[in-house]
């Protein structure tokens, strides 16, 4: 479990830079299998992100495991409570040398979760600097609520819609959140953050997992699938998510498909992004 000033700093900060939670061991699995995995991008002519980098726990079981590492959980039960689904998963694997990049952008915007409570844990599989773009932050930006944001169509942008912050932002204030391979980082989901191009000579990957407590809605009319990874769902404002029992596993291939396309297209009318177009 965090230390209360931890929580305290999250409140404040709207994050909480790198702690180590996996081990070595650790590490050297969850980044050889997303090397297997999700090395290679698996584009499915729709959407921008790779499919088999989204929600990877729904196809691969050491991804299943991953979303559930009790070091993990414990410390996003601190921050959220007891009752926890896993919304949205990406794998940000970036290749050495490339061109790819994440505007300045509030998580919120493309979720339509209320309230916002929703916490990303961001998983270190290798090494997290500035030279091969780890993930830059404004602190305490979390709490001046929703801001608008536009679509990018460049296509190095690697959200979704490319979505990129609309509004003026002071970027001397950012701070970036260097990470050692097994180290997690925390951050709000109205926190404004980005990540640089990777000029570094080796893949920079991390896994951003989203946790939600149980309670936090979904607000387009799409109903949408969660995965309980810890206490009780009393409310069921989401399906539940089946777990893959083994690598290409048909049955969790067509449930990921399935979970896809209905975020797909819960996306397209989120009213933050209704709002702003
Ligand atoms: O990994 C990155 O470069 C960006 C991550 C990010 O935007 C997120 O986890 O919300």
């Amino acid at each position: 479990m965090l230390l209360p000033k931890q929580i305290e700093k999250y409140a404040k900060n709207g994050y909480l830079p790198g702690i180590p939670i996996l081990s070595a061991p650790e590490v050297k699995h969850f980044n050889e299998s997303c090397h297997r995995c999700c090395g290679v991008e698996i584009k499915d002519g729709i959407r921008r992100q790779a499919s088999n980098r989204v929600k990877p726990f729904l196809l691969y079981p050491w991804a299943s495991k991953l979303i559930r590492h009790k070091g993990i959980l414990d410390a996003v039960e601190s921050l959220i409570g007891p009752n926890i689904f896993v919304f949205h998963t990406t794998v940000w694997f970036k290749n050495a040398g490339a061109g790819n990049y994440v505007p300045w952008h509030q998580d919120a915007t493309y979720f339509g979760l209320y309230p916002y409570e929703h916490v990303t844990a961001w998983v270190a599989l290798t090494d997290s600097t500035l030279e091969n773009g780890c993930v830059e932050v404004l602190p305490g930006s979390h709490n001046s609520g929703q801001k608008p944001h536009r679509d990018n169509r460049d296509e190095l942008a690697m959200l979704s819609r490319g979505q990129t912050l609309s509004i003026n932002l002071d970027e001397s204030s950012g701070v970036p959140l260097e990470l050692s391979a097994g180290d997690v980082s925390f951050h709000h989901t109205l926190l404004m953050h980005r990540s640089a191009p990777n000029k570094s000579r080796a893949p920079r990957i991390g896994i951003g997992i989203s946790y939600i407590p149980t309670h936090v809605k979904h607000l387009t009319k799409t109903r949408l699938s969660a995965t309980l990874v810890r206490g009780v769902d009393r409310f069921g404002y989401f399906d539940k998510e089946p777990s893959p029992k083994k690598e290409n596993d048909e049955a969790a291939i067509s449930a990921h498909a399935e979970s896809l396309a209905r975020f797909q297209e819960a996306s397209e009318s989120i009213p933050e992004m209704k709002e702003i177009h």
